[in-house]
């Protein structure tokens, strides 16, 4: 018996209204973070569960949310496999070879301890029908980081290390997805209701090499977990056929091309987001119009999950989510 709307939803079972959440709804554009984040360090806040779970419940407090998703970031793993990383704002580390990063080998759950005590933290803090989501960075926006050592405009260190030894690539993967697979049934144990993969770079790259390395090491990662698992690439609208193969419940979709289109690319899934982060920088009756225009696009559907298609801009004003809120709730 579950009566979390977001899971039920996922499951593509009949709700009241489309649940809500906000991918980065945790984090700079709430005033409250800001101030958090000026007596503590990014990494400092992410391994001390009391002010993980204290930033995770910022956006649940003043929204209500369906989904209180954990406060970490997709290299967090990573740093627990032992690697070295800085966060200024985004992830900076030494450029791994692919050879280096098959040198990772496992991961111990147990130097990830603080993300189980957050998830536990946040359980007892939200209402019952609120879900708590749980995520991890798929195996190939992570090798990106990995072989880059942070985010760059092209990617193109790690495009052309996959080019010149695909089988290599997909032996990083192979340790990556393990890695996940194993970083997301600790969440799940811990108590995460559902789990969504971020795929953020993913879109970078040509079908065949999508379709050979990115799609199995994603499969992999998701395999066997018995919660309902969302996958989301932005900027990869060129593969929205391929991806149910990865056997998630749920797809996230960007703002591209209509939302309606995707679901039919991607057939019989749940599916979330396109909403335009920009849209967030408008005003109320512009966000109350987008809206309306995106709930047309998914009337009659079942398996709707409203969200943004890419994380919230820091930029947004707070009393805007509250007009998107109110829109989707009335
Ligand atoms: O205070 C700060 O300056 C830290 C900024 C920040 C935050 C709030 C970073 C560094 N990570 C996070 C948290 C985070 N990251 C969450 C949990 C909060 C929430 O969603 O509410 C999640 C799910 C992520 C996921 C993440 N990290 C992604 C995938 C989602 C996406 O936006 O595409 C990516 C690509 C990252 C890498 C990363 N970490 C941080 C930044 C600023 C970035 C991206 C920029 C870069 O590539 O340099």
């Amino acid at each position: 018996m579950n009566r979390r709307p977001l899971v039920e939803a996922l499951q593509r079972r009949p709700v009241s209204r489309p649940p809500l959440w906000i991918m980065r709804q945790a984090g700079r554009y709430l005033p409250e973070y800001r101030q958090l984040r000026e007596r503590h360090s990014f990494q400092e806040a992410v391994s001390t569960p009391k002010l993980a779970a204290e930033i995770t419940l910022q956006p649940i407090r003043r929204f209500g949310m369906d989904g209180a998703v954990i406060f970490a970031d997709i290299m967090t793993p990573i740093e627990a496999m032992g690697v070295d990383i800085t966060f200024d704002p985004g992830p900076r580390l030494r450029p791994h070879t692919l050879k280096d990063v098959i040198a990772l080998g496992e991961l111990d759950s147990d130097q990830v301890g603080f993300v189980a005590e957050t998830i536990h933290l946040v359980r007892d803090a939200i209402p019952e029908e609120t879900a708590v989501i749980g995520f991890a960075g798929a195996p190939i926006t992570v090798l990106a980081y990995l072989v880059e050592g942070g985010g760059t405009k092209d990617f193109l260190a790690f495009r052309s290390a996959v080019r010149m030894d695909p089988s290599a690539a997909a032996e990083a993967l192979e340790i990556l997805a393990r890695a996940t697979n194993r970083y997301l049934a600790m969440q799940i144990a811990a108590g995460a209701d559902i789990v969504q993969l971020f795929d953020t770079w993913m879109g970078l790259l040509d079908r065949s090499t999508v379709e050979r390395l990115a799609i199995p090491a994603a499969r992999k990662s998701l395999a066997g977990l018995r919660v309902p698992r969302i996958y989301f690439a932005p900027g990869a609208s060129h593969t929205l056929d391929l991806q149910p193969k990865i056997g998630a419940d749920g797809y996230g979709v960007d703002w591209r091309i209509p939302i309606d289109e995707a679901w039919d690319r991607l057939g019989d899934v749940a599916v979330q987001g396109n909403l335009d982060p920009a849209v967030l920088l408008t005003d109320p009756d512009t966000i109350r119009r987008e809206v309306e225009h995106l709930l047309a696009r998914t009337a009659g559907r079942s398996g709707h999950v409203v969200n943004l298609g890419h994380g919230i801009d820091r930029n947004t004003p707070p009393e805007h989510l509250t007009a998107l809120v109110e829109a989707v709730r009335s």
